[in-house]
């Protein structure tokens, strides 16, 4: 009985790499923006399965950027430290104080974090900022929000060196600005004009939820853009869902071919998203 059970078991995984094998061919050398946001990070062994997923595109000539976030973490360091913080429109309020904790947590323990697991699979991971190279240069967003910037320069050129290097990109959502100040930008938001800088294939954006939900509060898998604006005006997209949406629509007009909203906690999401025919979560196209 054992050991017809694992001959299933065997005989489906090879069927299932066979399978992928036209998804293969459409996506080598393709560049795929990946967002983590802070709220999709599991534990260690989901950062590992991750980390993993993201090697094994790498591996099959994929370029994959990882962009992440990590809201929570800045919220736990920012509570031990006894700062107070808040959010405007999905913005985090940002003073000095704020923005030095900011980049310390998503620079320094976030980034390193994500690199080390890359590494720990047999990639080699690079965390950077939007600071590095000039990658993101960034402008204030609105003086109310303090250090907060919105993505004005973009030079990904260091990126276009490390894939040609075999190298996986790591980028912690902060940017310079002209004056030498440094930027809080929303992860998503970096993400996105991170994907628009370099034409990416994909922008993937993992987070804990399934998808664009419809009106009877099932995920809709393919969408056009003007289907989004719709389920805006109409209130059915809503909350949290709106800035996702907002930078997948801003993603698509600067010449990211598709975006996909999807749950970053389910296991294996991206390799199922890029590598099946059955996809995750919410496809987005022009
Ligand atoms: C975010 C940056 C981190 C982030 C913040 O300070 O929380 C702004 O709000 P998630 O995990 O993707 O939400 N920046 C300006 O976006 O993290």
């Amino acid at each position: 009985m054992k050991t017809r059970a694992m001959n299933r078991n065997w005989i489906a995984t090879a069927e299932t790499l066979s399978s992928a094998l036209p998804y293969l061919q459409r996506y080598d050398g393709a560049i795929v923006v990946i967002k983590l946001g802070g709220h999709a990070m599991g534990s260690d062994e989901a950062m590992d399965s991750f980390a993993r997923d993201i090697v094994l595109l790498q591996q099959v000539g994929v370029n994959p950027v990882i962009v992440h976030g990590g809201g929570p973490m800045i919220n736990a360091m920012l509570e031990r430290l006894d700062i107070q913080s808040e959010f405007v429109n999905g913005k985090r309020v940002t003073d000095q104080a704020t923005v030095e904790v900011v980049e310390m947590v998503l620079s320094g323990v976030v980034n390193k974090r994500i690199v080390q697991a890359i590494n720990r699979q047999g990639g080699r991971g690079v965390g950077l900022s939007g600071k590095d190279a000039n990658l993101m240069m960034c402008e204030q967003t609105n003086p109310d929000l303090g250090f907060v910037g919105t993505p004005a320069d973009m030079d990904p050129s260091l990126l276009h060196n490390l894939f040609e290097n075999d190298m996986i990109p790591v980028i912690a959502p902060l940017g310079a600005g002209r004056d030498g100040e440094t930027f809080n930008v929303n992860g998503d938001t970096a993400a996105g004009a991170i994907a628009a800088a370099l034409k990416a294939d994909r922008l993937l954006l993992l987070t804990d939820v399934s998808g664009v939900k419809n009106a009877d509060g099932d995920v809709v898998t393919e969408l056009k853009a003007e289907k989004i604006r719709e389920m805006t005006r109409e209130g059915v997209i809503a909350g949290g869902m709106i800035p996702k949406t907002e930078t997948a629509l801003n993603a698509i007009d600067g010449g990211v071919r598709a975006v996909v909203i999807l749950d970053g906690r389910a296991p294996n999401a991206v390799l199922l998203e890029l590598f099946t025919e059955h996809g995750a979560g919410s496809l987005i196209r022009a």
